[in-house]
C-alpha cells in the first residue's frame, strides 16, 4: 500500500479500464495503471477475456471481469467487440462507474463508443471514455483501410485522447483526421520493482565465466528486429565475452534461433519464452537491444533502465523521449546492425564508462516513475468527475 501515504487531490474513483491482458505493453502498461490506481484508493475494474499478465496479486479495490465471447457454428470470426461492448454496460452500470479508460484504440475505443450509446439509451447517464493511444493501434493496424474509418470515427468520439509519446501524437495527427486534443501522458515505470540487486546464482548460471550480459525482450514480431539482436549479438562476441538472453514469443522467434544455429553462436544464446519475472533477468542484465522499426514509447526499454541495464536501440519513433544518446544509452538508425555493435562492443570494453552510463540509465528511468505519472492520469480523471 506505498500510495495510502500520498494526498489524494480528489474523491475516489470508480474506474473501467479495458486492455489487452497479454504481455503487450500496452496491456503491461494499463495492468500497471489500475494497479497503482487501486493502491490509491479508486475502485478499478479491468474489463477484458483473460486476467491480465500482471494482474497477480489480491488488492481489494480491484475487479475483474471477463468478457466470454459464446460461439456459434454460423461464426467464422467470433463477434468479439460486441461482447466486449455488452460487458462494458454491464459493469458501467452495475457498478456504477465513473469512467471507461480504454487501451489500444482497436477495438476498445469503438466498443466503448458503443457501450456509452447503451448506456445513454438505458439509464440516461453520460459515461466519460478516455482512450490511450499505444502505438501499433496508430502505426500498423489502424491505418489500415479496413479499420481505419472506425478508428478515426471513435477516437474522435473519446472524451479525451491521450498518447504514449509525443511522436506516437504527431503520427496519429499525420495518419488520421483527428479533430481533437490528443495529450501526451507518458509511460511510467515502478523503479523500486526494477531496481533489484542481481541474483549472484542466476548470474552463475547464465554466465559461468563471468560473461557481460545481454537482453532482448519483446513479442517477436516482426516491428521488433529480432535478428538484428542475433546479428548485434554475434559481432558482440567477437570481441567481448557474453550471453544472450532473448525473453518473450512471438511468430519470428524460430526463425531467430535457426538464425543463431546458422550464426554458429547457439550455445550463448538462451530462448526463455515469457516471462512474468522479467525483474529478475533485467537485474543481472548489462546492456538491453531494442533495434525495432518502430517504438511509439518502448516500454521494455524504460523497464531495462530501471533495473540498470544499457539500452542499445534504434533511433525509431519515441525512444529518444526516454534515451538520452551518449548518456544514458545508445541509439543508431534502425537496421545499422555495426553502429549498435559498435556501441556494445566500445561500452562492454570499458568497465568505468559501463557502470556510469547504468547509473545514468537508472536516473533517468527515475523521471517516469510510476510515482510521477499516476498523477496526471488522476488529474484527467477528475475532469470528469461526477460532483
Ligand atoms: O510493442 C508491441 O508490439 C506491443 C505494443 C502494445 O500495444 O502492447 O506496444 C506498444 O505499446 C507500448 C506501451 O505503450 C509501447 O511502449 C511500445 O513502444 C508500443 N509498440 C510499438 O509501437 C511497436
Amino acid at each position: 500500500m506505498k500510495w495510502s501515504s500520498l494526498e489524494p487531490i480528489y474523491n475516489t474513483m470508480r474506474i473501467g479500464i479495458v486492455c489487452y491482458p497479454t504481455f503487450g505493453g500496452s496491456g503491461v502498461l494499463a495492468t500497471e495503471l489500475g494497479k497503482a490506481l487501486a493502491d490509491k484508493g479508486h475502485q478499478v475494474h479491468f474489463i477484458t477475456y483473460q486476467q491480465p499478465v500482471r494482474l497477480n496479486e489480491f488488492n481489494a479495490n480491484i475487479f475483474y471481469h471477463e468478457v466470454r465471447v459464446p460461439t456459434y457454428p454460423l461464426f467464422d470470426y467470433p463477434p468479439y467487440e460486441v461482447a466486449l461492448a455488452s460487458a462494458m454496460v454491464d459493469v458501467i452500470i452495475n457498478h456504477d462507474l465513473d469512467l471507461l479508460h480504454v487501451h489500444y484504440a482497436i477495438p476498445h475505443a469503438s466498443a466503448a463508443y458503443m457501450a456509452k450509446q447503451i448506456v445513454k439509451q438505458k439509464i440516461n447517464r453520460n459515461i466519460p471514455v478516455i482512450t490511450t493511444l499505444h502505438g501499433t493501434d496508430i502505426t500498423l493496424v489502424g491505418r489500415d483501410k479496413t479499420y481505419e474509418p472506425v478508428v478515426t470515427f471513435s477516437i474522435n468520439e473519446s472524451d479525451a485522447i491521450t498518447a504514449v509519446s509525443n511522436n506516437l501524437r504527431d503520427i496519429t495527427y499525420q495518419t488520421f483526421k483527428i479533430t481533437k486534443e490528443i495529450e501526451v501522458i507518458y509511460n511510467f515505470v515502478d523503479v523500486a520493482r526494477f531496481d533489484k540487486k542481481p541474483s549472484e546464482a542466476f548470474k552463475k548460471v547464465i554466465a559461468p565465466n563471468n560473461e557481460k550480459i545481454i537482453t532482448h525482450a519483446s513479442n517477436f514480431r516482426k516491428v521488433k528486429r529480432v535478428d538484428d539482436v542475433v546479428h548485434i549479438f554475434a559481432n558482440i562476441i567477437k570481441e567481448v565475452p557474453a550471453k544472450l538472453l532473448m525473453v518473450g514469443d512471438g511468430p519470428e522467434r524460430h526463425a531467430t534461433e535457426e538464425l543463431a544455429r546458422t550464426l554458429g553462436i547457439e550455445e550463448h544464446v538462451r530462448f526463455l519464452g515469457k516471462q512474468e519475472q522479467i525483474e529478475d533477468i533485467l537485474a543481472v542484465t548489462d546492456v538491453f537491444l531494442l533495434p525495432s522499426e518502430y517504438e511509439s514509447f518502448g516500454l521494455a526499454a524504460l523497464e531495462a533502465m530501471a533495473a540498470r541495464a544499457v539500452v542499445i536501440s534504434s533511433d525509431a519513433g519515441g525512444l529518444h523521449e526516454i534515451n538520452i544518446q551518449g548518456e544514458t544509452g545508445y541509439m543508431a538508425p534502425v537496421g545499422d546492425v555495426a553502429a549498435m555493435s559498435g556501441y556494445a562492443v566500445g561500452l562492454l570494453s570499458d568497465e568505468n564508462k559501463l557502470m556510469q552510463m547504468k547509473q545514468a540509465a537508472y536516473e533517468q528511468a527515475c523521471l517516469f516513475d510510476i510515482s510521477k505519472i499516476i498523477p496526471e492520469y488522476e488529474k484527467l480523471y477528475s475532469r470528469f468527475c461526477r460532483m
